[in-house]
């Protein structure tokens, strides 16, 4: 009797909880599906204020530029994102008029850098910003609150809804990092890549563009590095390179998404592909056999004879080269592609890598990463390393790039230096999700989505201040991702974890929340043909 009462009781609860629930899905889908969008922007933005009633978005609207500058390019891709979407560009409009995009550069504003303020009304979406990355970063937000494709159903008329959104990023490198080393991936691939980042406020690629398994990037002044260091890859596909003009290209296809490109040369290990190509760097290393061939010359077009390089090496263990430190050429050497990789790069940065020395006595190391050190200060660059560089005497404002160890980080910031954060139990991008993942390595972990998620670069080095960070960066090792769909695979919803983590402040971020988002982006994905991951944490 008492078990029914109880029972009878429960149900009565439980009747009640459905109502409950149903009375608040019904207001939810009152609300109509373009509200739900403006609520599923990544990364979060930092203050959204519900308005009243909408925004349409027809072909009838206009762009104003009530800006100081020149935004022609902005423009351009706000037309490019309203063609591909809505199926229409937009006219021009005079001052005054409504039914308007109204952009706004204004310097006097005083926002900071990258920020955005967007202001949506019935009559105009005013875009607001003191810097031409605030007014692209408005721009990539508006691309969110619009259908992706129109292809599934083309819309006349999209209702935007009213409301304020003001933005502005926690860390200003946002960053994810393209092994291109171990396979090459062509220079669309790198563009689309680009595109898909932007979209997510990423605003740093970093490329790594040589390794034991190959040299990626045209060095004028020692060509055999990507005629023979360039000719494989793991696996021993045929490999690739970027001449100086691709690498052109692709910086100037980033700058015009606001993102810098941050070029990687992996010195003094990871140098196989190097010594492969030019005996004189070789210190006699012994490549491992399994996975190795000596090149051949003749067939690369190659006449002269070399009998002290290495053997080309398309497997995947690391930790067995170096070059020489006892040779003058190698400075030489360091000191050319320092120059001629700084001569095509108009950001900042060039990344000396540093990492997985195994076969490198502290003594050697510590000097050859302060002349490398000194070479990119040389051609007014800021020199990157994989946190290791710590060992050595780090240039005031060079970065150390956190991925394995704190005694490392905290080396580094005893010396005055900022941190990049890459933590591979965390955000290796090349790390399986699960045992079951088909491609990937898990040496650091298994990173399931929430494991990307769920993290915050304060917590990792103890006592770290906000200041001392940079930002936080995912790289994409490839030793077994080979296409731009395996790319995708692994970076989505992964890389939008970053994103999030990188943009938005702490008290913002929620993986309830996130997750709610994801399913939103998955249709985006979905349209636009990206093969992603569908976490069973989503
Ligand atoms: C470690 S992380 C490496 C890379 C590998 C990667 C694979 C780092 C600085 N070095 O050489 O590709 O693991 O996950």
């Amino acid at each position: 009797m008492r078990h029914t009462y109880k029972t009878m009781k429960n149900l009565l609860l439980l009747t009640f909880a459905y109502l409950l629930i149903g009375f608040a899905s019904i207001s939810c889908k009152e609300n109509n599906e373009n509200i739900l969008s403006f609520h599923a922007i990544i990364p979060e933005p930092n203050e959204i204020i519900s308005g009243k009633g909408y925004f349409n978005l027809n072909p009838e609207t206009g762009i104003i530029i009530a800006g100081e500058n020149d935004l022609e390019n902005e423009l351009a891709i706000l037309q490019n994102i309203l063609k591909n979407s809505l199926g229409f560009e937009l006219p021009s409009k005079e001052s005054g008029s409504s039914n308007v995009i109204m952009i706004d550069l204004n310097k006097s504003l005083n926002l900071k850098p990258e920020e955005y303020h967007l202001v949506i009304d019935e009559n105009k979406i005013h875009i607001e910003s003191s810097s031409t990355s605030g007014i692209f970063y408005a721009i990539q937000t508006i691309d969110q609150l619009i259908p992706t494709k129109t292809g599934l159903g083309l819309v006349n008329e999209y209702k935007i809804p009213a409301g304020i959104i003001k933005d502005s990023p926690e860390y200003a490198y946002r960053g994810m990092m393209l092994d291109v080393a171990r396979h090459f991936f062509e220079v669309d691939d790198v563009k689309t890549l680009i595109d898909q980042l932007s979209n997510y406020k990423i605003n740093h690629l970093h490329l790594h563009l040589s390794d034991d398994q190959g040299w990626r990037i045209e060095i004028k002044s020692w060509p055999y590095l990507t005629q023979i260091g360039g000719s494989t890859e793991v696996g021993g596909g045929k490999g690739g390179f970027y001449t100086q003009e691709d690498y052109k290209e692709i910086v100037n296809y980033a700058m015009k998404r606001h993102m810098t490109i941050v070029p990687e040369i992996d010195m003094p290990g990871h140098t196989n592909s190097a010594l492969a190509s030019y005996g004189v760097l070789n210190p006699g290393i012994v490549v491992p056999e399994a996975n190795s061939y000596i090149a051949d010359r003749q067939k690369l077009g190659i006449k002269e004879v070399d009998s002290k390089v290495s053997a080309l090496y398309t497997g995947i263990e690391v930790g067995f080269s170096t070059i020489d430190f006892k040779n003058e050429n190698t400075y030489r050497f360091v000191e050319d592609v320092i120059r001629e990789i700084s001569e095509i790069t108009p950001g900042p940065y060039i990344h000396i890598g540093g990492d997985e020395t195994l076969v490198v006595a502290m003594e050697d190391y510590i000097p050859f990463m302060e002349k490398a050190q000194e070479f990119v200060q040389k051609y007014g660059k800021i020199a990157l390393g994989w946190d290791e560089i710590a060992h050595s005497k780090m240039t005031p404002g060079n970065i150390a790039q956190f991925w394995s160890r704190e005694e490392n980080a905290r080396m580094a910031l005893n010396q005055g230096n900022q941190i990049l954060f890459s933590p591979a139990t965390k955000i290796y991008l090349d790390m399986q999700y699960d045992s079951t993942t088909q491609i990937g390595l898990h040496w650091a972990a298994y990173v399931e989505v929430d494991d990307a998620y769920l993290w915050d670069p304060m917590e990792l080095v103890n006592g770290i201040k906000k200041e001392q960070i940079l930002g936080v960066e995912g790289p994409l090792w490839t030793e077994t991702i080979t296409n731009r769909s395996e790319i995708e695979f692994m970076i989505f919803p992964r890389v939008t974890a970053l994103a999030e983590i990188a943009w938005s402040k702490k008290e913002n971020r929620s993986w309830e929340n996130y997750k709610r988002k994801i399913t939103n982006h998955y249709k985006r994905w979905d349209d636009l043909g990206i093969n992603y991951y569908k976490s069973p944490k989503i």
